[in-house]
C-alpha cells in the first residue's frame, strides 16, 4: 500500500475519503457544537473527548486505516490512547506562526504527565496521530505543517540542546492539504505544527492517537481520560476494541519525571 510506504519513508501520509461525502457536514456540525461541552467534560470530569464525538467515532475503526496502523505496529492489537478536539479558530495567529513539536510518547514538554521517551529517540514507531479533516485543509486555514523525514531525526524542535526555534519555519517544511473527510496519519516522532488560520472559517478537526498494545496508557490525564460505561456500551464493537482499556473510571497513575 502506497500510504504505508510513505508513512515509513516520510513519516506521514494522507488517507483520502475516509468519511463518506454525504456524512461530513452533519459530523462537522456535531463536532463544532459539542466542542465546548466536550472540553468541559474532559477538564472537569476526566471524560475522554470521544464521548462528545459520537457520530465521528465509528470511523476511528475504519478498516483501511486500521490495516495501516496494524501493519506499522506489526501487531493486530492497537488502542486509541488520546482523543482531542483540534479545531483552529478563525483569524488565529500570523501566517508565519509555527509550533513545531513531536507527539506523545515523544512529546518533550509532556504537559499531561503521560510519560515521555527521552532523547535520543530509539529508531522505532511508538504511536500514530490521526488528524481528521472535517473541513478542507488549505494553506490559508491552517493545514498541518510537517517536515518530511524528521521522524528519524535525533534532534527535536523542543530539544533543550538542539537550538531549533519551534516557532519559526523549518527548511523543507510542507503543508498537508486535503478535503473534508480525509485523514492525515503521522508517526508521532515527525516534526509538525498546526498552521495559522487567516480565514473567517473554523478549521474543524479532531485528533485520535493510535498506540500499540505494549505501550502503557496508564499515566497522566490525557491517557487516562475515560468513557462512562453507558456511552462505551453504545459504541459499535470495532470501536469498543480501540477504547476497551478506558471503559469506566479508573484513577490515573501519577507520573513523576526524574
Ligand atoms: O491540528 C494540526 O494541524 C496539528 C495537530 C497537532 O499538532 C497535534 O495534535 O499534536
Amino acid at each position: 500500500m502506497e500510504e504505508i510506504a510513505q508513512l515509513r519513508r516520510d513519516g506521514f501520509c494522507l488517507l483520502k475519503g475516509v468519511i463518506p461525502e454525504g456524512e461530513i457536514s452533519g459530523i462537522r456540525s456535531d463536532i463544532d457544537n459539542a466542542m465546548v461541552a466536550g472540553l468541559k467534560a474532559y477538564n472537569e470530569l476526566d471524560w475522554s473527548a470521544v464521548t462528545h464525538m459520537l457520530s465521528l467515532a465509528p470511523y476511528f475503526a475504519d478498516a483501511r486505516l486500521l490495516s495501516i496502523v496494524r501493519t506499522m505496529f506489526n501487531h493486530a492489537t492497537v488502542r486509541i490512547s488520546q482523543t482531542e478536539f483540534k479545531s483552529v479558530p478563525p483569524r488565529s495567529d500570523p501566517p508565519a506562526w509555527r509550533g513545531f513539536h513531536t507527539d506523545w510518547p515523544h512529546d518533550l514538554t509532556d504537559r499531561s504527565f503521560c510519560g515521555r521517551v527521552n532523547q535520543p529517540f530509539p529508531d522505532m514507531i511508538m504511536s500514530i496521530t490521526s488528524i481528521w479533516m472535517l473541513y478542507q485543509f488549505t494553506p490559508e486555514n491552517g493545514a498541518t505543517w510537517v517536515v518530511p523525514g524528521t521522524h528519524r531525526e535525533l534532534t527535536n524542535p523542543r530539544g533543550e540542546k538542539d537550538g531549533i526555534d519551534e516557532h519559526s519555519a523549518i527548511p523543507n517544511e510542507r503543508q498537508v492539504c486535503g478535503d473534508a473527510g480525509d485523514v492525515v496519519l503521522i508517526d508521532s516522532r515527525i516534526w509538525h505544527s498546526r498552521g495559522a488560520n487567516t480565514t473567517d472559517e473554523t478549521r474543524t478537526s479532531v485528533v485520535a492517537r493510535y498506540s500499540p498494545w505494549w505501550l502503557s496508557t496508564e499515566y497522566g490525564k490525557r491517557n487516562a481520560a475515560f468513557v462512562p460505561t453507558d456511552i462505551f456500551d453504545s459504541f459499535p464493537q470495532p470501536l469498543q476494541e480501540l477504547y476497551a482499556h478506558r471503559r469506566g473510571k479508573r484513577r490515573p497513575v501519577q507520573h513523576f519525571p526524574a
